[in-house]
């Protein structure tokens, strides 16, 4: 046991000072008629909880995640499974999420590594069983292997492709095995450095048909839940197919995968792509493709990813506002996140997860206190009232052409400029609602 003398960490209100407890994720208050908790379906990240020991490009670890048991073994991917359960039943999460080799060693023999993943899987099921906590998503990791250089569904090299395809067979009979809600895709080697050695087309096509692939396999294995891509532009690659979520949503409906699929969207990676968080959040909602999210925040003065636990308020909010608009997600909040690597303690794990929920919490309080107010939302009706009558009405309609449109602009001769966007205000009226009560 890593917290021996904490046995749950408790919701005691905006005013505790003590760090291991809740100020604002208060599970059962009820937010628009359901509870937080389940408004807010967090999942804890098996590769940097349990994995990441705070090594970057200039520097070896920082926190000996080893729990005891020698690196690399059987044995240490259990006790991982044990410190993941017991830091999610102390901070009440009721889902994980994992890559294949997050999971177990990966071995030199892919059968060795598939008979370990069946062991590590049994003993996860063990554990469940006791709780009320599940798998929120699976996925296979394409892009850590020296084999994955080239890419994995975008590899040049036809036998790579089918350690891919087998990898993913994997991930799905686990996923499925553990009950997982979804199964991710993020194409962290799906890209190219430059055209001079890549043929484009070709590789968009060949990932299409492992996306086809798993979709049958999933299905024909009693799959139910969604397949997401999860949109990066860059990072490992320079150019990452997945770009953004209009790219990836383009992408599923070209190749008719927008049934299954669904977008898991990053925080981080919407940034990445020189966008808003909410902007891809809203997006893929517009186009019923909103599943699932890894919530966590960068750094707009650094230029990567820096998977960092959600601490600002206002981004927390705007999702919030886009998820609660988007009736909810099918799958959940997953902290793909984690802590600085000076913050090197197990007790820092737990208060950068304490930080990430209270921050959500916040978000969705501030968030349905926007929608109550209604200020917002009519503001943007108002906006475009003109459609709802006269000619407005007609183009909505599509009962005009471009000369019915010409005409009538010509007959009015001159038109004045639209009403105030009026932005200040309206982000006055934010700043009100999230420190005026
Ligand atoms: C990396 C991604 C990755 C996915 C899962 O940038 O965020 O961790 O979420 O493969
Ligand atoms: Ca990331
Ligand atoms: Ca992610």
């Amino acid at each position: 046991m890593i917290f021996k003398n904490l046995d749950k960490v408790k919701y005691e209100g905006p005013s505790s000072k003590n760090p291991l407890a809740f100020k604002f994720y208060d599970a059962d208050r009820v937010i628009l008629g359901k509870k937080m908790s389940e408004h807010l379906p967090f999942a804890l990240s098996w590769w940097h909880t349990l994995g990441a020991n705070g090594v970057d490009m200039f520097g070896r670890g920082t926190i000996d995640k080893n729990l005891g048991e020698e690196a690399n073994s059987m044995a240490l991917a259990k006790a991982k499974v044990d410190a993941g359960f017991e830091i999610m039943n102390k901070l009440g999460i009721k889902y994980f999420c994992f890559h294949d080799v997050d999971l177990v060693p990966e071995a030199d023999d892919i059968n060795v590594t598939n008979q370990r993943l069946d062991e590590i899987s049994d003993y996860i099921l063990s554990k469940m069983a006791n709780t009320d906590i599940k798998c929120l998503w699976g996925t296979a990791n394409m892009f850590s292997n020296p084999r994955f250089m080239n890419g994995a569904g975008s590899t040049n090299d036809a036998d790579v492709y089918c350690f891919a395809a087998a990898q993913v067979k994997k991930a799905l009979d686990i996923t499925v095995k553990l009950g997982g809600r979804g199964f991710v895709f993020w194409g962290g080697r799906e890209g190219y450095e430059t055209l001079l050695n890549t043929d484009v087309k070709f590789e968009l096509e060949n990932i299409a048909r492992l996306l086809t692939l798993a979709r049958d396999y999933g299905r024909k294995i009693g799959f139910k839940g969604d397949f997401y891509i999860e949109p990066k532009p860059k990072e490992p690659m320079k150019h990452q197919y997945d770009f953004d979520a209009a790219t990836a949503i383009g992408f599923l409906k070209e190749h008719h995968l927008e049934k299954d699929f669904k977008l898991n969207i990053e925080a981080n990676h919407a940034t990445l792509a020189g966008h808003t968080f909410a902007h891809d959040l809203r997006i893929a909602s517009i186009n019923n493709m909103l599943g699932s999210i890894d919530a966590n925040q960068g750094d707009y003065l650094l230029g990567w990813d820096t998977d960092e636990f959600p601490f600002d308020v206002y981004e927390a909010t705007y999702c919030m506002l886009e998820v609660l608009k988007n009736g909810g997600l099918t799958g959940g909040f997953n902290f793909d996140a984690k802590c600085r690597r000076p913050s090197n303690t197990w007790e820092d794990v737990l208060e950068a997860y304490i930080l990430g929920m209270d921050t959500f919490a916040l978000g969705l309080i501030k968030a349905s206190q926007i929608i109550e107010d209604g200020r917002l939302e009519k503001f943007i009706k108002d906006k475009y009232s003109s459609f709802n009558e006269g000619i407005g009405k007609k183009i909505v309609n599509n009962e005009v052409s471009l000369e019915d449109l010409a005409d009538y602009a010509c007959a009015k001769k001159t038109v004045a400029t639209p009403q105030s966007g009026k932005q200040e205000h309206l982000e006055s009226i934010v700043n009100q609602i999230l420190f005026g009560r």
